[in-house]
């Protein structure tokens, strides 16, 4: 009993630890290092909120860019395309934005980071469920 107990912990412990893990995206933009959470894995129609953590060529955190989440779907049958534009807040360490996903399947994502007049981009797509 003690033993199937334990058993019965562990698996729940697993998964919690699966469940808890945010769809994460590294990658440069120009100089930066950007790594992109979403808070839904997969990520899912509706809101989805995202964070993006910004580093200069230095290592350096850098908070003081602006940052803005481009999403969009291109056109499908019965569907134009569609584009969407989140700008996201300076939050702790990052930027904070919600991007609101009006339906499932594949959407582009492109995060641009703007800091002392120039502008550097990351992209990346998702599946959304
Ligand atoms: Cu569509």
């Amino acid at each position: 009993m003690k033993k199937l107990m334990m058993i019965g912990l562990a698996v729940l412990l697993s998964a919690g630890v699966a469940l808890a893990k945010d769809y994460e995206v590294a990658k440069k933009a120009g100089e930066f290092d950007v790594v992109v959470k979403i808070d839904k894995n997969p990520p899912v129609t509706g809101d989805n909120g995202v964070t993006v953590a910004v580093k200069d060529a230095a290592g350096k955190v850098v908070k003081d860019a602006k940052v803005v989440v481009d999403y969009s779907m291109p056109a499908m049958p019965g569907m134009p395309p569609m584009n969407y534009k989140a700008d996201a807040v300076q939050k702790g360490d990052g930027y904070a934005a919600t991007m609101n996903l009006s339906m499932a399947g594949p959407w582009n994502i492109a995060v641009k980071i703007t800091r002392e007049g120039k502008t550097s981009s990351m992209k990346f797509t998702i599946d959304a469920k």
